[in-house]
């Protein structure tokens, strides 16, 4: 096992890997930027490094940086959390290269999953269902006869995107040709590639997204879904598992693809595998995730599974702990993502300092946050401010959780998202599990 382990990010996933190097006895580095000089979670490194100014190019995001703070801090690994460098191959083969084992899959397996068109050729190459469409499109013609085969509406999708950045609807051909442009558009500035694929539009869908992890001897299990129909703007605000509408059936069918997938890729690690799952219960895959999730804590309360510590140990080249016949799904788990949002103002950040926090608790209930009264949120990064998960026997019981701890948790002096919560938590739709992922953006239409 590794002696010492340098965490790349900062926040509540931080906190998180801090967690689990404590419960492994590993020695930990964290690194921080000039706006996270006060984080609160520093305090349970071993070391702390400053690596720059606030903004993420200069801080989290730079390779370099992080590297030299790995090098004089004399770490064996690194753990990139989510977001940041967490999927970037170029930097796992840089660490490779500097012999610090990167705590996640290996390179080639990233690049290959992480783009949506190569992860599509490779599903429909090992007979994973895939959505009807196209591999990339480079003429405007070519993406008309394709769209026009399949049938309005479309998607158009990046292909080096993700969580829905390029991606664009189109109804018609002219919507077509306008859609292409400005994916293709949003796609080179964000990622540097603006390459393109269709796919037909799954109308009603609900994302449904199987949670895998592997070891290096070869072994890989899923544990079962994660239901994240509850998005705004692509944006997921409240995640479940096991979702209310996947049989136990469905769930090995799913799991046995994803497992199948990540294999074929030569994957280890922690992964997750997405897909849409139609009203008539056929499911395609969408795009696979390389990385910790925010929402793997739920799938940790069902199965009893600590999947940050399991990440670490496969890194160090131990076996899993578990197989999958011995991975037992108990009781529903539910997170709110509470995010510091103006909702009178378009849910744009509202960062600024925490005046009086109070945090949510009792029985059933898991807070991983690393905020507290007089924290300032700093307006440079993401704007959630802490994961709120319950887990109870029934659906309805950890509805009920999920309601009380939502009414005790205070957070004064910025904008959050706990009244939306409390609000959907409320609305029979939900309560009934008869959502899809248009259940946010409809609701607020209709009020
Ligand atoms: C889709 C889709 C319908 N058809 N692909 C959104 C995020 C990204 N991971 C994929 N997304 C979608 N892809 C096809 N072919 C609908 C969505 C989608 C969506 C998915 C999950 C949750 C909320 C959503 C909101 C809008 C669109």
């Amino acid at each position: 096992m590794f002696q010492r382990i340098l965490i790349a990010n900062r926040g509540e996933i931080a906190l998180r890997v801090l967690r689990a190097c404590q419960d492994l006895g590993i020695g930990t580095v964290c690194v921080y930027s000039e706006a996270d000089r006060n984080a609160s979670y520093l305090r349970y490194a071993d070391e702390s490094i400053c690596i720059g100014p606030p903004p993420a190019a200069k801080s989290y995001l730079d390779i370099s940086r992080i590297i030299s703070a790995a090098e004089v801090s004399d770490v064996e690994a690194i753990h990139p959390g989510y977001g940041f460098l967490s999927e970037n191959s170029h930097f796992a083969e840089v660490c490779a290269s500097c012999n610090i084992e990167f705590i996640g899959p290996p390179p080639e397996a990233m690049r290959m999953l992480g783009n949506k068109a190569r992860c599509r050729e490779l599903a429909k190459k090992v007979g994973v269902p895939t959505v009807s469409g196209s591999d990339t499109v480079d003429s405007e013609e070519k993406a008309i006869a394709v769209a026009r085969e399949v049938g309005y509406p479309v998607m158009i999708k990046a292909a080096a995107g993700g969580g829905g950045r390029g991606m664009r609807q189109a109804h018609n051909d002219v919507s077509l040709v306008s859609g292409l442009l400005a994916a293709a558009a949003e796609a080179g500035a964000a990622f540097g590639d603006s390459s393109v694929f269709i796919e037909k539009y799954v109308e009603k869908a609900r994302h449904i997204e199987i949670q895998v992890i592997g070891d290096k001897h070869g072994n890989m299990i899923h544990l079962g879904e994660r239901d994240c129909s509850i998005q705004r703007r692509h944006q997921k605000l409240i995640e479940e598992s096991p979702s209310p509408v996947v049989t136990p059936e469905l769930r090995a069918r799913m799991g046995a693809d994803a497992v199948k997938l990540a294999k074929a890729a030569g994957y280890w690690s922690a992964g997750t595998v997405e897909f849409l799952l139609d009203p008539g219960g056929k499911y395609y895959l969408i795009e696979m995730n390389t990385r910790i999730q925010v929402e793997h804590g739920v799938t940790e309360l069902v199965t009893g599974v600590d999947l940050v510590r399991e990440q670490i140990r496969v890194a160090a080249g131990e076996k899993l702990s578990v197989k999958q016949e011995d991975v037992r799904w108990n009781g529903v788990a539910i997170e709110c993502r509470i995010n510091a949002e103006d909702p009178a103002h378009g849910f744009r950040p509202s960062p600024g300092k925490i005046t009086h926090f109070f945090p949510p608790g009792g029985p059933w209930v898991r807070w991983d946050s690393h905020v507290y009264t007089g924290y300032e949120i700093p307006s440079n990064y993401d704007s959630m401010v802490g994961k709120l998960m319950v887990h109870r026997p029934t659906r309805g019981e950890a509805i009920a959780a999920m309601r009380r701890a939502l009414e005790e948790i205070v957070i004064e002096g910025v904008k959050t998202s706990v009244p939306l919560h409390i609000e959907i938590f409320g609305h029979t739709h939900f309560i009934r599990g008869n959502v899809d992922t248009t259940f946010v953006e409809g609701y607020f239409a209709k009020k």
